[in-house]
């Protein structure tokens, strides 16, 4: 069954239509996927690499279950733009990645480089991963995938509208719809190019644009809205940030990552987490109450069996932008993490400060801080923290 690419909206209707009829006829499928933040980047750079490759084009998944798309408001936002129905889309339990077959399926990876457990647990052997568009550090895996592009840029879209110019479309409103919704991507992970910007970002743009405007210019008489950089910008920008109507839980596990670390030679295994959020602490801990946010950060690393709970929030915009970050040791045996974490922070020139005169502390528990820092996002604090929640074992085994 071949995919039809009128638009953006018919290419996911069919691309789904085509993947169910595959699984119901138990034949191999092609996907392509991004990671489980679900974030923008991940959201286009799967459906452009889809809408690029050449028939069978491998067919876009979301690595999150449907009810989760409640949590991105940037991602109904486009598919309002764009036209795309939500039920069209592809999420890991619509269907269940369980349910694909294993022999002959084939997976493309974009915006990571390592599959994720969870899907890897069914595909476990790596040949099952053919191709890798990413721009996170390379763990090294797929090595024979092709293409295989790992390199440093502000988004991964830029990479993947990059490698594919050559197959962009040359006719049809879907020109300036695939350019705006890369763009989306582009913009937002720059912050309109003005935050780690690489030469891959400004020529994707560059060449983007020039899209918008040929397909604007074709449209004749009808004449569409002339492209305003800010304004699309700002638009997904307050679409993203519209997030004061989300209970904590979901603040909480809208932009969340973890991991589980080996701290020690008999195998013993902790659990860490980073939540990001873009509200400050003091908007957090007004609106919940007397105790109701600590209470509910609580109640979620219980949810999530944590060890160490930490939040990171970033707020502002060019010369407002602040960061802030929590760290809660919610276990004994993770004593130790703390201290760790402070030293490498240092070392690390992060910038921590007192927050608030300590008013969210509790001994050496729990610290809150503000960061001077403002280059240092997850990306490098989390290596921070898995490495104290190791060290930290180790200096708490020898205090004893
Ligand atoms: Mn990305």
């Amino acid at each position: 069954m071949s995919i039809i690419r009128t638009s953006l909206g018919q290419f996911l209707h069919s691309s789904r239509q085509s993947l169910l009829s595959s699984l119901g006829a138990s034949k191999p499928v092609n996907i392509v996927i991004g990671n489980q933040s679900a974030d923008i980047d991940s959201f286009a750079s799967s459906i452009i690499y889809a809408y690029y490759s050449p028939d069978p084009s491998p067919v876009p998944f979301l690595s999150i279950p449907r009810a989760d798309l409640a949590l991105r408001p940037e991602i109904l936002h486009l598919c309002s733009l764009f036209s795309i129905s939500p039920s069209d889309l592809l999420f890991t339990d619509d269907p269940p990645i369980a349910s694909l077959p294993v022999s002959g399926t084939t997976l493309t990876i974009v915006d990571h480089n390592r599959l994720e457990s969870d899907i890897r647990s069914h595909f476990p052997d790596d040949s099952t991963v053919r191709a890798v568009i990413d721009h996170h550090d390379d763990e090294g895996f797929y090595l024979s995938a092709s293409p295989r592009i790992i390199e440093k840029s502000g988004s991964c879209t830029s990479l993947i509208a990059n490698h594919f110019k050559s197959s962009f479309p040359t006719e049809g409103p879907v020109r300036g719809d695939l350019a705006r919704l890369t763009l989306a991507a582009v913009l937002i992970d720059t912050t309109n190019m003005t935050n780690k910007v690489t030469q891959h970002d400004e020529r994707a743009l560059k060449f983007l644009e020039v899209q918008i405007q040929k397909s604007a210019s074709e449209d004749g008489g009808d004449a569409p809205e002339k492209w305003d950089r800010k304004a699309f910008f700002d638009g997904v920008w307050g679409a993203k940030n519209n997030v004061d109507k989300l209970p904590l839980r979901d603040l909480l596990r809208k932009d969340w990552k973890e991991w589980v670390e080996i701290v020690d030679e008999t195998g013993e295994e902790q659990k860490v987490g980073i939540a990001s959020i873009p509200r400050e602490l003091n908007w957090l801990k007004e609106r919940e109450r007397g105790d109701g946010f600590i209470d509910g950060v609580k109640a979620w690393a219980e949810e999530r069996e944590l060890d160490v709970a930490c939040i990171m929030t970033t707020t502002g915009r060019g010369g407002e932008f602040r960061r802030e970050l929590l760290v809660w040791e919610l276990t004994n045996r993770a004593n130790g993490c703390i201290s760790a974490f402070t030293e490498k922070a240092k070392e690390a020139g992060l910038g921590l400060g007192e927050w608030q005169n300590g008013s969210l502390d509790v001994g050496s528990e729990r610290r809150a801080w503000t960061q001077a820092d403002l280059t240092a996002s997850r990306k490098q604090v989390a290596p921070l923290l898995r490495e104290s929640v190791r060290a930290g074992v180790g200096k708490n085994l020898s205090q004893v």
